[in-house]
């Protein structure tokens, strides 16, 4: 049976939500505190990508990780094999979205434990969870090679409120005729200052440059 810790969120005032969030990431900025919202759909490799960023962070920071899904422990699990502060976040099935008081009640656990940098893996549920704002200090988004170029344009809020940009699964995009060139184009054409990362999970292709440039905008909210 799985030790992981698991925070049941409440469902939460949308009204009230933005004001919240903009409180929550003043005080997080106060306090020296980077959080990482990272966004995708189901499958687009954002557990795996967390597995392959927080070890090339944990030298440098003291990382923690929060995972979000409705009734299991299983991506905490895999995030718990490369980070030592892990917990579950679990949503409800009406309100499928992470609130900002919900990413509080998160980061009351590990704020604790002396973490400096927080990763929420958002929910794949890619309307709600671009809508919510998390309270994060910095909004990033994974698409896949296996997921077509379109997805900034018919999600095109997610992609408006991001910093970045992963490509993933660039290994395959040979083999899905993933058309790269189009992908950057769109997610360009809805955001003109996203970075846009081309990576792979699987074979580690671009995941020094993600790291680094993440690396520096962490720094200059958590200092050295
Ligand atoms: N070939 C390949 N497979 C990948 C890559 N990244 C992730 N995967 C695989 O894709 C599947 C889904 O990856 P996850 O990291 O679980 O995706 P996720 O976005 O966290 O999925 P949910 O949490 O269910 O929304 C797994 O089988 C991964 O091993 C990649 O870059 N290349
Ligand atoms: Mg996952």
């Amino acid at each position: 049976m799985s030790d992981i810790k698991i925070i049941e969120l409440e469902e939460a005032d949308a009204l009230t939500n933005d004001e919240a969030a903009a409180e929550l990431r003043d005080q997080l900025k106060d306090m020296g505190i980077f959080m990482l919202n990272l966004m995708g759909a189901p499958g687009s490799g954002k557990t795996e990508l967390l597995r392959q960023t927080i070890p090339q962070l944990t030298n440098s920071f003291q990382v923690g990780c929060m995972c979000t899904d409705l009734d299991t422990t299983l991506d905490a699990e895999r995030i718990g094999e490369v980070c030592d502060h892990v917990l579950q976040l679990h949503v409800g099935g009406m309100w499928p979205y992470v609130s900002a008081e919900g990413s509080r009640s998160g980061l009351m656990e590990l704020i604790p434990e002396d973490v400096n940098v927080v990763m929420l893996e958002n929910l794949g549920v890619l309307i709600s969870a671009a809508a919510w704002d998390t309270g994060s200090t910095m909004n990033v988004v994974v698409v896949s090679a296996t997921g077509g170029p379109n997805t900034s344009l018919k999600y095109s809020y997610m992609f408006a409120i991001c910093d970045a940009v992963l490509i993933n699964k660039s290994d395959l995009a040979g083999v899905t005729g993933f058309d790269l060139e189009k992908c950057k184009k769109n997610i360009h054409a809805v955001n003109e200052n996203a970075q846009v990362f081309v990576v792979s999970a699987k074979t580690g292709e671009g995941i020094g440059e993600w790291v680094e440039w993440l690396s520096g905008h962490i720094l200059k909210q958590v200092g050295q």
